[in-house]
């Protein structure tokens, strides 16, 4: 019995009667079946299955793609940045290991494989998700940023510490030129141990003026490169949360006002995203601050421009997503879990501040909640385990962080299961291919239309793009969609949508015809 995988697939074409492909685009239906669940009168639920239709219209031509990141001279930035260059242009170094060949492991877009069938003689068939639908290679994004420091991209990656010397030197004259423009910068929202680093600001502190100035470096960006689409992600220092407060950031209209007055807790990473949003341009918030308020939703509602938030899932809340996950759901209950990180790059160093440190601790300790609220039999309602995270600045690590974990759980009469749990990975090779993804779907999904049985129009999908879930801490979602953590669900969503959009119903695993014979 053959139960081998096919996994290199460059092309893969769906056939039948539910979808059709033309030169520029496919266009798909879909019968989809969710569960409607009713609660009744005597306290017991009713689930009824509903029937729901929808039809998916996807462009097939990538979009030249322009990525700007703020923080682009930091840890991250710049190991995304030399990444791609790195694979662009097929620079190999030497190491003590001999001589290593570029590649972009991490990435679900560049390495990741979804089931697609079967053969009839019963070989489970793998193929990337870029075979089902084309996404933007990553050698032709074009890369670009801002940051409060001026260091140049070959510097700032010095400065990260994170590459070998030989690739260092073969990367230099290409990042070299790479110069991040001045960014935004305000004091209130930054650690005080930054303040050595800024020596690249917007001059001006009027907030209108700097929202201008980013929009000016979008479209010069965008027209400089002849670019059709340009993603912004948020990859600098956690903020500390700003203020929400009634008449200030509760609307679009009344967060654009604040802007104009200047007012003091409207954040550097808000006014990004509200000029990114202005000019039609996705934005990606990667750290736990507030950014989005509920007026930069209604912002990009209005404007249909994506977001996708918070905080890049990179490390051990990701584990916990998957570890957590197997033990509730194997029915075990975890009564605790212990975890520390410690590393000591300049992000960490920032943290050390409790009030940027706040929004960091709220996203690691929330991972949970969904996993736990979904088996009653083992939590009461409000019961959670006890969960402490802990994060210490030690310089010596620099990028490389360790994650130290206990986690107790009770199986069978009570018995402990206690497990404990060391991880270490340099923080910005974790992130980077997620910055990529996130870049590369985004892109995509800004290709997808659709419209359901009583729509005569196809619609763009909706602007809180809770699709990239799986790359976030806190999902951000839309109204009426509950937040998910647990991982595999996550993955699960952005399989079933690929399928989805090339008419195929999701995966179920059930192997029925040999079950059932
Ligand atoms: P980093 O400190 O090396 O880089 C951040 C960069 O942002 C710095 O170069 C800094 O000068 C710049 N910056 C700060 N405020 C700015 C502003 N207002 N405008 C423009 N530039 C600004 O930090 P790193 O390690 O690259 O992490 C970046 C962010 O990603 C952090 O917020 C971190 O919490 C978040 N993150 C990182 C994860 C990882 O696995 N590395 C996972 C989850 C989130
Ligand atoms: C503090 O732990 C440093 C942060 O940059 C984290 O590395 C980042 O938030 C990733 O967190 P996690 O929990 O996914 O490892």
């Amino acid at each position: 019995h053959d139960v081998s995988t096919v996994t290199r697939q460059k092309n893969c074409k769906v056939s039948g009667p539910h979808v059709s492909y033309t030169e520029n685009e496919v266009q798909a239906t879909l019968q989809l079946q969710r569960t409607l669940v009713h609660t009744l009168p005597d306290g017991s639920v009713e689930a009824r299955p509903e029937q729901l239709v929808y039809e998916f219209c996807t462009k097939l031509k990538p979009s030249k793609l322009g990525l700007m990141l703020v923080g682009w001279g930091g840890n991250n930035g710049s190991t995304v940045t030399a990444g791609i260059v790195a694979n662009r242009e097929d620079i190999s170094w030497e190491s003590c290991r001999g001589m290593e060949r570029p590649n972009l492991f991490g990435s679900l877009s560049q390495h990741g494989t979804l089931r697609l069938g079967i053969t009839a003689d019963g070989t489970d068939v793998f193929v990337p998700f870029k075979s089902l639908l084309p996404l933007v290679e990553p050698k032709d994004i074009v890369l670009s940023g801002w940051d409060i420091s001026g260091y140049n991209l070959a510097e700032a990656m010095d400065r990260a510490q994170i590459l070998e010397p030989d690739l260092k030197k073969k990367l230099r004259p290409y990042l070299a030129d790479m110069k991040p423009l001045p960014g935004i910068f305000d004091e209130q929202f930054i650690a005080k141990n930054q303040l050595p680093r800024a020596d690249n600001v917007i001059k001006t502190s009027d907030k209108a003026q700097q929202v201008e100035i980013i929009r000016q470096d979008i479209r010069k960006f965008k027209q400089q490169h002849q670019l059709d689409f340009v993603v912004v992600v948020w990859t600098a220092n956690s903020e500390r949360y700003s203020m929400e407060l009634a008449g200030v950031n509760d609307t679009a209209e009344n967060l654009l006002k604040a802007i104009s007055s200047s007012h003091k807790e409207v954040s550097p990473s808000t006014l990004y995203a509200v000029a990114s949003i202005l000019e039609g341009c996705p934005y990606v918030n990667g750290s736990p601050q507030n950014t989005f308020v509920p007026g930069c939703i209604q912002l990009a509602e209005e404007k249909q421009v994506f977001i996708v938030g918070d905080d890049f899932k990179s490390g051990q809340t990701k584990m916990k997503s998957v570890l957590v996950d197997y033990l509730v759901g194997s029915g075990m209950k975890v009564e605790s879990m212990v975890t520390y990180n410690h590393l000591g790059n300049n992000d960490m160093f920032q943290l050390t501040d409790g009030e940027m440190w706040k929004p960091k601790s709220a996203a690691k300790s929330r991972v949970i909640e969904d996993i736990v609220g979904s088996n009653g039999t083992l939590y009461k309602e409000d019961e959670m385990p006890d969960h402490v995270v802990v994060v210490r600045y030690v310089p010596s690590y620099g990028d490389s962080k360790s994650d130290v974990s206990e986690y107790v759980t009770r199986t069978f009469m009570n018995c402990p299961y206690r497990m404990v749990m060391y991880n270490n990975c340099l923080d910005s090779a974790l992130c980077a291919p997620l910055i990529l993804d996130l870049a590369i779907f985004t892109e995509l999904f800004h290709r997808v239309s659709y419209r359901t049985l009583d729509m005569k129009d196809f619609v763009p999908m909706y602007p809180v793009l809770s699709a990239l879930s799986f790359y976030m801490k806190i999902p951000r979602t839309p109204l009426g969609e509950p937040h998910v953590n647990a991982l595999q669900r996550q993955r699960a969503c952005m399989e079933n949508l690929f399928r989805a959009l090339v008419g195929l119903n999701g995966e179920d695993n059930l192997f029925l015809q040999t079950k059932f014979p």
